[in-house]
């Protein structure tokens, strides 16, 4: 651990050997049984964090609805300021939490860099905001009236992330929230708790040295249980939750059951279309990128690439010989591409799509593989595999969270593409590589793309802050980030005021007494 510099990591963000995993701020406290995290880079214990049993639950929710009657009330430019400063922590921090990620999650350094740039970039985002948290004027139809609208703080805002973005998800939603006014309760995925608590103590020095209360910035810590607790919790108007569509259909049902608001932002079954068209150059980087990048655990990651028949070979021979290129390994080491995947879980997932793909009648053109050997010890580490497939195989209508790329062939007209890309139950990210403006077009229009994100000549993965993040269909409908994202943590209020000494109705309705 020493090796990467982690040690010295560890201690720049205050993480301990073992962590209390329930935080108002800067009161840490816990109860619970204890959550052991190990890296998947070398399998060692890196520390451990002490989970939230339900009374601890409790203290928090108190402290975070008290938080929230001063946080409110605050001006939405003086949260942003709040919001600056912790952007600025993040610049101060950015090497040892991305480092961090690295560590704890898998992904390459520079990716774990990525990330923790994401969370600079919505903060300054989120400060502009601040100061644009718009309502619209509407014109009354009775004389002497004025109508518009405002947005309110909602609330406890819940948050629930997964382990692939540990850090940035988090701050998408809560750098959002916060100048909305609402506070926040995170819990992590339970397998990358100390992302959360770097995170958490970050945000609570920034809290406490502003003077501001306890619970504007609250951590739990543990499994789908403690989750449970804040999708039952009616105290809390929006529950957002990032994960697979299994969790996602739960907690939607849970949260709407008692009429509350949840974001969802599940699984992706992301495709690029090739067109005969197509610059081969940047669909292999973009290709290759989508598809491993994150070790292939992103939900914007790259599944499936179409592929029009004409160039087919071409394509995939290009994209094979580029696997043939990549380095896998430690992923603190800079000269590799791909780092391991999260657990051995996820690798008996990946060993069994490239089973099933086989047992559909796929061939199998870049052999997968678990990585055995020295580096390779936490038994993590895969080999990028390729497949080539049909668009109806039962597996490929499933998100493996791996790096399996599956290649489909289409002939004809573009629309075939279109037709093979939307025809799975996700609706995340989707491209197209073409320099024909009449497929470009046709791509984006209506009949296009159902995706949530749909780019032309760029991959699907890697999308900028200040665009709307999310997707469709079993996707969840979510969206967090930019543009007007902000708008599902507040709520709005629609005012009518008479300045006239007279009752006029709406609707020309007269009432006389
Ligand atoms: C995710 O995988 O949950 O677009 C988020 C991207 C990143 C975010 C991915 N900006 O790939």
């Amino acid at each position: 651990a020493t090796q990467f510099g982690i040690d010295t990591a560890l201690k720049a963000l205050g993480i301990e050997a073992l962590n209390n995993g329930t935080s108002t701020g800067s009161k840490n406290f816990g109860s619970g049984e204890i959550l052991v995290s190990h890296s998947p880079v070398d399998g060692a214990l890196i520390a451990k964090v002490k989970t939230t049993t339900e009374e601890d639950y409790y203290k928090v929710m108190a402290t975070a609805t008290a938080a929230f009657t001063t946080w409110r009330t605050m001006p939405a430019p003086q949260r942003g300021e709040i919001v600056r400063q912790f952007g600025n922590k993040l610049r101060e921090l950015k090497e040892p939490l991305g480092k961090l990620v690295s560590y704890e999650m898998g992904k390459s350094y520079q990716e774990g860099l990525g990330e923790v740039q994401e969370m600079i970039d919505i903060c300054d985002f989120a400060v502009g905001l601040s100061r644009q948290l718009h309502g619209l004027t509407m014109h009354s139809e009775r004389p002497g009236h004025r109508m518009y609208e405002q947005y309110h703080p909602l609330g406890v805002v819940g948050i629930i992330s997964a382990f692939n973005f540990p850090v940035a998800v988090w701050a998408w939603n809560t750098a959002l929230a916060w100048v909305c006014g609402d506070v926040c309760v995170w819990k992590p995925s339970e397998k990358t708790p100390l992302c959360g608590v770097a995170c958490q103590n970050i945000a609570a020095e920034v809290f406490k040295t502003n003077g501001l209360p306890e619970g504007i910035s609250c951590l739990i810590n543990g499994d789908y249980k403690v989750g449970e607790m804040m999708t039952t919790d009616s105290r809390i108007p929006l529950v957002s939750a990032t994960g697979s569509i299994r969790m996602g259909k739960i907690v939607a049902q849970v949260v709407a059951a008692r009429l509350g608001k949840s974001l969802l932002e599940l699984g992706g079954n992301n495709a690029i279309i090739v067109t005969p068209d197509a610059d081969i150059k940047m669909t292999v980087i973009g290709a290759v990128f989508g598809a491993v990048g994150t070790a292939g655990q992103r939900c914007t990651s790259t599944r499936r690439l179409i592929i029009h028949d004409s160039i087919y070979d071409k394509v995939k021979n290009a994209v094979v010989d580029a696997y043939n290129q990549l380095r896998i390994g430690n992923p603190l080491d800079e000269n590799n591409h791909v780092g391991p995947l999260i657990d051995t879980d996820a690798v008996d997932m990946y060993n069994k799509a490239l089973q099933k793909v086989v047992e559909e009648g796929g061939k199998v053109i870049v052999e997968g593989g678990v990585l055995e050997g020295e580096g390779y010890e936490s038994g993590c580490y895969v080999q990028p595999a390729i497949a080539e497939a049909k668009p109806g195989f039962e597996i490929v209508q499933h998100e493996t969270f791996a790096p399996v790329l599956y290649l489909l062939k289409y002939s004809g007209d573009v629309e075939n593409a279109i037709g093979i890309q939307n025809g799975v139950v996700q609706g995340l990210s989707s491209a197209i590589m073409t320099n024909n403006l009449r497929e470009a077009e046709h791509f984006l229009s209506v009949g296009g793309s159902d995706c949530g994100i749909a780019n032309v000549n760029i991959g699907t993965s890697g999308a900028e802050i200040g665009g709307a993040f999310g997707g469709e269909k079993e996707t969840g409908g979510g969206r967090e980030s930019g543009s007007d994202a902000w708008k599902v943590y507040m709520r709005r209020q629609t005012n009518t005021i008479n300045y006239t000494d007279k009752l006029p109705l709406a609707q020309g309705i007269t009432f006389k007494l």
